[in-house]
Order: structure tokens, then C-alpha cells, then sequence
């Protein structure tokens, strides 16, 4: 029998308290673990905007608990009014981040339950409990995730991963980090590389942080020493995130992704992506998904000391894609698809039902 390491992560990255809605405030991390709590929708539309919540999973319950305190803002006497008010705050936090459908996915599961309630008291209750819901259920899905995932990784692999698709990119538990810390409470010896994950920083800040924080051995590398790692034989397997990944198999992930992959296919490495089936957006194709561009000063300077002249030209995609052949598997709550993956994504649909 395998030794039992419990590996939990204490980190709660959103909640719902007493009519409020409680985030950590990642811009802070890691030097400051700090709470901000927020009443007005418009709020939290800024807070997605700005980064304090990121992470696709995290910004779609983050997109729900908005429109849960928009219900309570609502002056409103009638459903229709209630609807109207609801449309409003809905388009506000729809346009703060284009990326992960997780957002679009978390709006549209509220306003369907708005719709369907009879007054406004009984819709206004049924919005809250819906969107505390989705977030216990985001908990369980990286659970499971976990536990397929976990099968894929051997006693003493290195996992490399990019971004940060951990308890801080979700609800809690986590995503690509989920798996990691599921292989780790198998009993399973593993180490982590973390890339920095350039612009914003989130695997240095983020990545490195919570994995220091649940004592998993993590070890940080510049972006631009991926290949040096893998042609140097130090990685054994790659898993990152997504923010939206289409019924053909096509991942959009955090800027870089697509170059860890490519070179991860040249050293073969095998290379995952875990993700919720609420990441998956089976509508769109590749030139339908809009990649966000971000402010020039997140790549002409780092922690707001500049480092690059005035004048000019910056390109600053948050996301890149990834093609179906370069993907080992998808880790979903449901299972695992591997490629053809049109049939094995259509399969794990089919499973939830
Ligand atoms: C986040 C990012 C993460 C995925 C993880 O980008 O690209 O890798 O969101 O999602 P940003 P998941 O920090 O700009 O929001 O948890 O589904 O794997």
C-alpha cells in the first residue's frame, strides 16, 4: 500500500460571506496575502479587469458572485425590471477580460436561473445559492481532475508547468496544480519547474508562492530557459491550464504555452492540459476566439520600474494557442480525452449527461 501524504491547499481564492463578496488580492502575492471584500458588482468588474482575481475557473464564479450582488443592488419591483438591471451588470463584467469562456459560461448560468424564477425575492435567493454552488462545485471538479490526472505521473517525475492554474486560479485546489498536488497525496515523489511566466509574472508570484506554501519542492526558471531544461533532460512531463479549449482540441492558454509545447514535442515530452468542462467552448472555432491584448507598460517595464525606451512598438497577447497535435491529453472532471480528440471531447460531453 502507498504511503498517504495529504497535500491540501489552504488558499480559498473567492468566497461568498454574508452578502459579500471576499477575494485575495493576487496583485499582492507574494508579498502580501491580503483579502479585499466587495458589495457592488462594478467592483468586482474591476477586480477581474485589474488581476486581483485571474485564472480562468476563478473569474467565471467570480463573474457569478458579481451578478449575485448585482441581484441584491437591484432596487427593482418586478422580474422584469430585476432582468433588466441584471443585463446591465452582466455586459459590465462579460467585457472585463474576452479570453476564458469560463466568464461567459458563469454569466450565462446565472442569467438562466434568473429567468426562470418567479418573483424577485425567489430569484434574487436563487442567484446566490446558484453562484455559491458553482464555487463548492469548481472544489470538486479540480478534486476529480485530480484524481485522473494523478495516473499520468510517476514516483520522482520533474512536471514542468506555465502560468498558474492552481488554487489560486480557481475556487480552490486547483487545475494543472490540482493534478500536482493529487499525484503528491498518492504518495508519489515529484518535483515541480515553474516558469516565470513573463509579463505579469504569474508563475513567479503565484505559482512559485502557493506551491511553497503547500510544501511541494518547486524550483523557478526563467521563461527563456525552457529549452535549456528540457534538452538537459531535467523535465519528464508538461501540464499547464486553459482558458478556453474547442471541440477540435485547440487549447488557448497563457502567452508561451504554445512554445512549451513545441519544444516539449521536439524533446518528447509528454504534454497535458487540465481543465473543467466549463473551460470548453464547443461553438467557436479557432477565428472566432478573441485573444486579449494587454497594456504595453505590463511588457516595458517589470514592477513598475521601466525597462525599455519611450516610443516604442509593443504586441502584448495574454494568450496564445495551442494545436490538437501537439496535446498528449485534456484532464477533465470526467475523464481524460486523448487525441482524435473531435470524438474523445464529444465523449466526455456525452458522459456528463
Ligand atoms: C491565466 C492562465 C491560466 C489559466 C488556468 O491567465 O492562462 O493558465 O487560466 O486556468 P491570467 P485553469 O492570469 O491572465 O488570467 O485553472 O482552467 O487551468
Amino acid at each position: 500500500m502507498k504511503q498517504q501524504t495529504k497535500v491540501h491547499s489552504s488558499l480559498r481564492t473567492i468566497e461568498w460571506k454574508n452578502n459579500t463578496v471576499v477575494m485575495i488580492d493576487q496583485t499582492k502575492l507574494p508579498n502580501k496575502l491580503a483579502y479585499v471584500k466587495f458589495t457592488d458588482y462594478k467592483d468586482v468588474a474591476n477586480a477581474i479587469r485589474t488581476l486581483v482575481v485571474r485564472g480562468a475557473p476563478a473569474i467565471g464564479v467570480s463573474g457569478a458572485f458579481g451578478l449575485a450582488l448585482a441581484a441584491l443592488q437591484s432596487k427593482a419591483k418586478t422580474k422584469e425590471k430585476l432582468l433588466e438591471d441584471l443585463e446591465k451588470a452582466k455586459k459590465v463584467l462579460f467585457e472585463t477580460r474576452p479570453t476564458a469562456i469560463n466568464l461567459a459560461w458563469g454569466l450565462e448560468k446565472i442569467m438562466n436561473v434568473a429567468k426562470e424564477g418567479k418573483d424577485v425575492p425567489t430569484i434574487k435567493e436563487s442567484i446566490i445559492q446558484t453562484a455559491k454552488k458553482m464555487a463548492e462545485e469548481d472544489i470538486e471538479a479540480n478534486k476529480k481532475m485530480g484524481k485522473y490526472g494523478a495516473e499520468l505521473f510517476e514516483n520522482n517525475d520533474t512536471i514542468m508547468t506555465h502560468c498558474n492554474a492552481g488554487a489560486l486560479a480557481t475556487v480552490g485546489y486547483g487545475t494543472a496544480l490540482g493534478v500536482i498536488r493529487a499525484t503528491k497525496e498518492t504518495g508519489k515523489q515529484i518535483k515541480v519547474i515553474a516558469t516565470e511566466t513573463r509579463p505579469v509574472m504569474q508563475g513567479s508570484r503565484l505559482t512559485a508562492f502557493e506551491l511553497k506554501h503547500d510544501g511541494i519542492d518547486v524550483s523557478l526558471i526563467p521563461d527563456t530557459a525552457v529549452g535549456y531544461a528540457m534538452s538537459k533532460g531535467l523535465v519528464n512531463k508538461v501540464i499547464v491550464g486553459a482558458d478556453r479549449i474547442l471541440r477540435t482540441g485547440h487549447v488557448y492558454n497563457k502567452i508561451g504555452t504554445y512554445q512549451i509545447a513545441l519544444m516539449a514535442q521536439q524533446h518528447k515530452i509528454p504534454f497535458y492540459v487540465a481543465a473543467p468542462l466549463s473551460t470548453f467552448d464547443l461553438k467557436s472555432d479557432p477565428e472566432d476566439v478573441i485573444i486579449e491584448q494587454r497594456k504595453a507598460s505590463e511588457v516595458t517595464g517589470v514592477a513598475g520600474k521601466k525597462t525599455a525606451p519611450d516610443g516604442i512598438g509593443v504586441i502584448n497577447p495574454a494568450f496564445d494557442m495551442t494545436p490538437p497535435e501537439l496535446i498528449t491529453g485534456i484532464i477533465t472532471e470526467v475523464g481524460i480525452a486523448k487525441p482524435p480528440y473531435a470524438e474523445s471531447i464529444k465523449k466526455l460531453f456525452e458522459l456528463r449527461l
